[in-house]
């Protein structure tokens, strides 16, 4: 034995609970799109955190109504299953079911604790999902402030692996990255079903790192734009906010509009 571990983490829940928020946490990094909108998340994303002696592959999933979660679930060693408090819904049931048909070992993560005002019942409600769904543990954490990741962490301690291989960082490219980025800021200025129905490519040209976001209605052009082309300069800015913390040098960024009608 080498004294190395090793451990993989399946992130799910239900929409909107925070997943994205504490995978970025947890591998400190801002790599997923994070919004107040539902469905936030499209695809998978893979990261590590690696320290002196264990690696920890976390994966962010776009929800559980997804063939590659179930696929997952087999091939992982531990599966959180993150909630909010008092919401546990008949979906968590069916998936905490399966996770535990697969024999995979399942954390329950009640996450945005920070906006709890009354905490007396959250433990018995915690505590009969624990038991009736053989939860291995259950953590209250707040993502979005960064409490209690380490008791997550520690929580994965016996769930490890011993291994030899320590895997260097699945690194995304640039354009992935800037992808992520105008995704999440579409998310984030436009309403609810508008981003869901956009396509976001990114290509470097020269020195400029240009956002083609592909619109399938003229109502969306023209939502996109705003008056005076104000949603688009918000739009701009705040992606180039975003790419030169990523790059740390400034690179031109530009959007530009692609018609699909
Ligand atoms: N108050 C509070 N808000 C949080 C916390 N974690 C996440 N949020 C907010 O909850 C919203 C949803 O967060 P996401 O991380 O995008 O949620 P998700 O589960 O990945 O959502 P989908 O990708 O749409 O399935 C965002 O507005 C976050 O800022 C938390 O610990 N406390
Ligand atoms: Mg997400």
């Amino acid at each position: 034995m080498t004294g190395k571990k090793y451990c993989t983490v399946l992130i799910a829940g239900k929409p909107n609970v925070g997943k994205s928020t504490l995978f970025n946490k947890l591998i400190d990094k801002k790599l997923s799109a994070t919004s107040n909108k539902a469905n936030t998340t499209k695809g998978f994303f893979y990261a590590y955190k690696t320290g002196k002696n264990q690696q920890i592959q976390y994966i962010d999933t776009p929800g559980y109504n997804n063939t590659r979660v179930t696929q997952l679930i087999q091939q992982v060693c531990v599966v959180f299953i993150v909630t909010t408090p008092e919401r546990w819904v008949e979906i968590d049931a069916k998936f905490a079911a399966i996770c535990q048909e697969y024999k995979t070992p399942t954390i329950l993560v009640v996450n945005k604790v920070d906006n709890l005002r009354e905490w007396s019942s959250l433990e018995t409600w915690s505590q009969e999902i624990v038991e009736r769904y053989k939860f291995k543990d259950v953590i209250y954490v707040s993502a979005k402030q960064g409490h209690h990741l380490k008791l997550l962490e520690r929580s994965l301690q016996r769930y490890m692996l011993d291994t030899e291989v320590i895997i260097p960082d699945l690194a995304y490219t640039l354009e992935q990255r800037v992808r992520e980025i105008i995704t999440e800021k579409l998310f984030r200025t436009l309403h609810q079903e508008i981003p869901h129905n956009l396509r976001v490519d990114v290509q470097v040209i020269d020195d400029t790192i240009w956002g083609f976001i592909t619109f399938y209605k003229a109502s969306h052009k023209k939502i996109l734009l705003g008056k005076g082309g104000r949603t688009i300069a918000l739009l701009t800015y705040l992606c180039q906010q975003d790419i030169s913390t990523l790059l740390k040098v400034k690179l031109d960024f530009k959007i530009h509009l692609k018609s699909s009608l």
